[in-house]
């Protein structure tokens, strides 16, 4: 009796493992935009756009689509990715990732300084190659490999193009051929390539980036096509009435993946609006089930929308490490969450003895050529709290030193320690709107303070700031600021929003010092 209890036991424990039911989206919240993936053996790999950011396309693994980990950035020296001159519209666009005979291949381009390239290693993890520089122009290069034989495609003059490449000198082997033009769409992009029942397919987004996204497919039986498009086309979009009401919006962008059991699965991207109608944290990455019969056209998740309660069957769900709301700063290297603007300037940066030691320069937030003193990480979470202890070492009148909530060079919200021009110290609340220098609340320490702490809560309308001088055990509020100002929508930019740290200085005279910093997500 106990072992048919045992035996059936083990038998819903492995069923329930293999039907886990249902995941969240998206599976990869915040500024992850243009996610492309690939499938090597059980393993999968996804990589995002990274734009004006240091270091470039972040690369996350999973073994079930749903839990990701970043094991690490594809670019991640000035080599690979040069960020001179590059604001938050610019660098690095959409990547693609592919495997091909033992080698891992990212393709992307450098919108700001180069065009195409694409880097290769054996590691996904690390070892990416030099640029391989390609000389097809157009956005979204993707990679499609058959027989020993390489195609890259891309979207230049507002088309679909296809040409032949050796991927590792670069060298163009063909003529590049325009192969489709799309379904009248503005902005016809994002191509990929596939292969499957003796067809080609080929998947691109059209509409733009905004409200009116979607992802459309058309296959032949010829590389080179004519390219037949799916009559049922745009296989997602959340643009029609079944997707009005939708709290995710934008959905495209899109690449294909077959898991091991067989399943096909879409990721796309997509954001969330909040705040009427804004969006803040960027263009996030999205996961949906695929129907892909043989001869068929894909169908996706039943009728071309994606929600963010997915009931749904998955893969055996194997969970990622959470990551530690703190951060000490006692590592040598810091958590791949964190980014620079630009190419950093690393003789301004101290970490690793527990806590992070950043020079005061000349060069402030709002400086759109050189790299100024910030360390950021994403925004993942419309709810979340943020906090740090801050202390200003060596500081002349006007070094300032704190916590931004950052989208741009011309927005952002400023939330600092100050040496004011009597000595003291004053905490400051800023903000920073194109035309607009606003300073919001000023209160002045009486004295050099030795460390205080500036929270920012995340929520739908209004970022709250708050500080604390006796070590965090009380936190006075200084204001609520609405956030619709820093969204894409107002702000522009492709990269939505980043929590920053970050020192300045006139004179270009002393330190911030940061103790540690805290990123709690809220509900
Ligand atoms: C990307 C293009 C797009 O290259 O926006 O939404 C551009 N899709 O495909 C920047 O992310």
């Amino acid at each position: 009796m106990r072992h048919c209890l045992l035996f059936a036991l083990a038998i819903v424990t492995c069923f329930n493992a293999m039907f886990a039911d249902g995941y969240k989206n998206p599976i990869i919240p915040g500024f992850h935009p243009d996610p492309s993936v690939v499938a090597v053996g059980d393993d999968f790999y996804l990589v995002n756009s990274s734009f004006c950011y240091f270091p470039g396309v972040p690369i996350y693994h999973s073994k079930d689509l749903v839990n990701w980990e970043q094991i690490g950035h594809v670019l991640d020296r000035k080599s690979q990715l040069n960020l001179e001159n590059c604001g938050v519209w610019g660098g690095i666009y959409a990547p693609t990732i592919r495997y091909d005979n033992g080698r891992f291949y990212m393709i992307t381009t450098n919108v700001t300084n180069g065009g195409n390239f694409l880097v290769h290693t054996t590691d996904p993890a690390k070892g990416w190659s030099d640029p391989v520089w390609l000389k097809q122009e157009g956005i979204d290069p993707s990679l499609y490999f058959e027989d020993g034989k390489c195609y890259m495609v891309s979207n230049p003059d507002n088309g679909i193009w296809l040409c032949e490449i050796n991927p590792l000198t670069g060298e163009q082997l063909t003529e590049s051929r325009r192969i489709w033009d799309g379904t009248g769409g503005r902005y016809p992009e994002a191509p990929h390539l596939y292969k499957k029942d003796g067809w080609y397919y080929l998947l691109i987004a059209e509409g733009g980036t905004e409200m009116g996204h979607s992802v459309t497919i058309a296959r032949s039986r010829n590389i080179n096509g004519p390219y037949i498009p799916n009559p049922s086309n745009p296989i997602l979009t959340h643009f029609n009435v079944t997707g009005q009401s939708n709290p995710i919006q934008g959905t495209g962008h899109a690449d294909l993946v077959q898991a091991p059991d067989g399943s096909w699965w879409l990721v796309c991207l997509a954001f969330r609006p909040q705040n009427g109608d804004h969006h803040l944290l960027g263009r996030e990455t999205y996961l949906a089930p695929m129907r892909w019969d043989k001869d068929a056209w894909p169908v996706v998740n039943g009728n071309g929308t994606i929600a963010l309660d997915m009931n749904v069957p998955t893969l055996p769900l194997v969970p990622v490490r959470e990551k530690a709301v703190r951060d000490k700063f006692d590592s040598k290297n810091l958590g791949y969450e964190w980014v620079w603007m630009r190419n950093p300037v690393m003789d301004n940066y101290k970490y690793g003895n527990g806590q992070l030691i950043m020079k005061a320069t000349s060069v402030t937030l709002d400086n759109q050529l050189e790299s100024p003193s910030m360390l950021l990480r994403r925004q993942e979470h419309i709810n979340f709290t943020a906090t740090t202890s801050v202390s200003l070492k060596n500081a002349s009148d006007g070094s300032e030193a704190g916590l931004t909530v950052f989208a741009s060079e011309p927005s952002h919200y400023d939330l600092y320690l100050t040496r004011t021009s009597k000595g003291n110290e004053a905490i400051v609340l800023r903000y920073r709107l194109n035309e607009i220098t606003h300073i919001e609340k000023t209160v002045e320490l009486s004295g050099k303070s030795n460390n205080v702490e500036l929270r920012v809560q995340g929520s739908p309308n209004v970022y709250t700031f708050y500080y604390s001088t006796n070590g965090g055990k009380s936190f006075e509020k200084l204001a609520d600021i609405n956030t619709r100002y820093l969204s894409t929508e107002t702000a522009g930019g492709f990269t939505g929003t980043l929590i920053g740290l970050y020192a300045t200085s006139p004179a270009g005279k002393g330190e911030g010092v940061f103790k540690w910093f805290d990123y709690e997500p809220g509900k």
